[in-house]
């Protein structure tokens, strides 16, 4: 199978590439494809050097699939293109993400949503991803009313000027900035944009992606998204509230059966899901789990995972893995 990989050069492009060798996806030739600037360079996939290319070229190389982490910008302008050459497109970007015609999907939760003709598809936001994949078991069991989110997000989940401003106030050298404060030994209570109604556009995808693929409008949820001075992924502290009453250790049951969900939750032994531990792996970890004491029906939970692989990379390729075992790319 042909893959083209649009922004191959970038911290998720790069990570695409190693799940896609990770995960022995049936890559015949694969296609780097970045900006202007990086054509002709090259990059190594599974011990081979290939050489990157434009979009342009990329098309006429006629992939069966091109998964794309460029952002909106490309996306937008490219993926049309793309899939108009009959090229399946996964995007990781916002762009299509809240299109009603696009599909926004987490493979365990909602691949049964996926049709031969969608040839745009969306990755949903690292932040979503991991958090949707714990709340689906439990509002298929207890139903889910309202859910309150507050996370922790690795700089990675901004880009290599990120990780490399906090290396360097680390280290006390100057360097280019990727935030307007600094974020060692700090956390920045902003992620993106403020929008009119005081949040930002971090907090609204999570609050419209989380309905979206749950496919339920009656799902409430409100979030604070926080960026902190960590590398190994995000971890989130989510309070929901269900319709039905739950019993504590059926909820851990009903997570450690759950497909992709790794239950850590032994406090007496101080053992709970943290970035470093999650880092690298494809695993959504839970961990915390007691009930709200301040309130019936309600549960809290902390919820940490790898941003660049389940978080995209890896949900990204499994929505590849999906389409393939269809026999639709
Ligand atoms: C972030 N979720 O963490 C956003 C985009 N990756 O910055």
């Amino acid at each position: 199978m042909k893959v083209a990989v649009v922004g191959a050069t970038g911290l998720v492009g790069s990570k695409m590439l190693q799940v896609l060798a990770e995960r022995n996806f049936p890559v015949t030739e694969l296609i780097p494809v970045a900006s202007e600037k990086s054509v002709g360079k090259e990059v190594i996939f599974k011990g081979k050097p290939f050489k990157v290319v434009n979009a342009d070229t990329a098309i006429s190389m006629k992939p069966n699939v091109a998964i794309f982490s460029a952002g909106g910008g490309t996306s937008l302008e490219w993926a049309p293109k793309f899939a108009a050459a009959g090229i399946t497109v996964i995007d990781n970007s916002s762009a299509w993400r809240m299109d009603p015609s696009k599909k926004l999907v987490v493979p365990e939760v909602n691949a049964d949503a996926l049709t031969p003709e969608d040839k745009i598809i969306a990755n949903p936001n690292c932040s979503t991803i991991q958090m949707v994949l714990v709340l689906d078991p439990l509002h298929r069991k207890y139903g889910i009313q309202r859910v309150v989110v507050s996370t922790y997000q690795s700089v990675t989940g901004t880009g290599v000027k990120a990780v490399d401003q906090l290396m360097n106030e680390r280290k006390g050298v100057e360097g280019e900035k990727a935030y307007a404060h600094q974020i060692d030994l700090n956390v920045i209570p902003q992620i993106d944009v403020f929008l009119d109604n005081g949040y930002t556009k971090e907090e609204m995808k999570m609050v419209k992606e989380t309905v979206k693929i749950l496919r339920d409008e009656n799902v409430k949820v409100t979030a604070t998204t926080v960026r902190i001075p960590v590398m190994g992924g995000h971890s989130e502290s989510v309070n929901i509230e269900f319709a039905n009453d739950f019993d504590l250790a059926e909820v851990r049951d009903v997570l450690s059966k759950t497909p992709g969900v790794v239950v850590v939750d032994e406090p007496a032994k101080a053992q709970y899901p943290m970035p470093k531990d999650a880092h690298d792996k494809d695993e959504v970890f839970v961990g915390r789990i007691r009930r709200d004491e301040t309130q019936a029906n309600t549960l809290n939970l902390w919820i940490v995972a790898d941003n660049l692989r389940k978080g995209a990379a890896t949900n990204a390729v499994q929505i590849a893995e999906y389409l393939q075992q269809k026999n639709w790319l």
